[in-house]
């Protein structure tokens, strides 16, 4: 039986600083009056990220998408780009807004990014680069992405919005392909309320990048590139440098939240999960869990309804698929027999509430639900 009176559980919550801190950094800027383009913080921001994030430049934004846009423009992406259809609507989104075609490749259930092994047979003479996502964190299989790249000589965008601290054997994957981009929307493991960033390899394409987003100005009279504005201001940055010091023990509580619902889940039939992978530092960002109707005896979609019916708001990310919105279905890739598992783990999918702030008595909520689909 549903219970009214339950307080909601999100899919997530943000992580917030002190007030009294945040207060400490906003009488700062209020002193200096420079509240954006290129403030101090802004430069702070960007040091201490290269360095949390072991990557060697990085370039600040005002949201998750900008970034993506903006890397499209700096590589000069023209023609066709292949993507997953298993993400949020901005990745294809922002390949449509470079005047680009969307080309869906099928995703591996695995990891639930773009599968390898049917790339090549979309890659075309009009193919001019591959957008992979890191979905929920989880690292693509970068190796054989980057083979295919360099057999047919195609950069790498990676929208690594999910995967903020994600390493593999002590190495940030933002350092994969030509270059990362990460959202730090409030609903991200770390955030700066709105936010984003472009993670580059050298000094040329930051610069290049630094310009794009700032109208394309290379100093106050001359215009070097068709740029937009993407510049992030003081007050989020203030936000992301208070944010950065607790955000190691946000991941921690969430890494204990995923121990929990394997330990609770792992016997129930019909819902699949991810478990860690092997030399991966993860960052937990999202759960989600795969429902198989059959063998669990519900559907996924009764089970997200039955969740609601007691208050706890998990979210089918990523429901329905990017190809089925009306801007991309006519595309040829865009037919659900080109991407079978995508197809039907979207139909599967529900991410559980995961963050830092989740009480033992919540979860407990989320799992006898979830445990029990005899239960109403
Ligand atoms: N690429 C990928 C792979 C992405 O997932 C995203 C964004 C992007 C690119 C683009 O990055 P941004 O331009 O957004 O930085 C959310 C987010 O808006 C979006 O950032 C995110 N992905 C997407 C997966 O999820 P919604 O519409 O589901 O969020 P919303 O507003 O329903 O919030 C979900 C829950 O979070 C709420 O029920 C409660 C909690 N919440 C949310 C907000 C905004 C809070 O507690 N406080 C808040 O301020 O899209």
């Amino acid at each position: 039986m549903a219970v009214e009176n339950e307080t909601p559980i999100t899919v997530t919550s943000p992580l917030l600083p002190d007030p009294d801190d945040l207060n400490k950094l906003l009488k700062e800027i209020w002193a200096t009056k420079w509240i954006t383009n290129n403030g101090k913080f802004h430069e702070q921001l960007e040091n201490a990220l290269c360095k949390y994030l072991k990557v060697p430049y990085i370039s600040l934004f005002t949201n998750g998408t900008l970034p993506l846009l903006t890397a499209l423009q700096a590589l000069r992406v023209s023609g066709e780009v292949i993507t997953t259809p298993y993400s949020f609507v901005a990745t294809t989104h922002s390949i449509w807004w470079n005047g680009l075609k969307p080309v869906f490749v099928d995703i591996d259930p695995s990891n639930c990014g773009l599968d390898p092994d049917r790339i090549e047979a979309a890659i075309t003479p009009r193919t001019t680069a591959i957008m992979p996502v890191h979905c929920y964190g989880k690292p693509c299989d970068g190796a054989r992405i980057q083979q295919i790249a360099d057999k047919y000589g195609l950069p790498i965008i990676y929208d690594a919005a999910h995967a903020f601290g994600v390493e593999v054997e002590g190495q940030s994957i933002l350092n994969w392909g030509n270059l990362s981009t990460l959202s730090f929307h409030a609903t991200k493991v770390y955030n700066t309320a709105e936010g984003g960033a472009l993670v580059m390899h050298d000094e040329s394409m930051k610069k290049r990048i630094d310009y794009l987003k700032n109208f394309g100005f290379e100093s106050e009279t001359e215009v070097v590139a068709p740029g937009i504005n993407g510049k992030m201001d003081e007050i989020r940055a203030a936000i992301g440098l208070l944010n950065l010091q607790h955000v190691d023990t946000c991941i921690e509580a969430r890494h204990q939240v995923a121990i929990r619902y394997r330990e609770a889940l792992r016997s129930v039939p019909g819902i699949r999960f991810f478990d860690d992978m092997p030399g991966v530092k993860h960052n937990y960002s999202y759960f989600p869990i795969f429902v198989n109707a059959e063998e669990y005896g519900m559907t996924r979609d009764e089970l997200y309804a039955k969740l609601k019916s007691h208050g706890i708001l998990g979210r089918r990310y990523f429901y329905p698929l990017i190809s089925q919105f009306d801007t991309y279905r006519a595309l040829p890739s865009a037919a659900p027999e080109n991407l079978p598992n995508a197809t039907r783990i979207a139909n599967e999918v529900i991410c559980l509430p995961m963050h830092h702030l989740l009480s033992d008595s919540d979860l407990n909520r989320i799992i006898d639900l979830v445990a029990s689909p005899q239960t109403a």
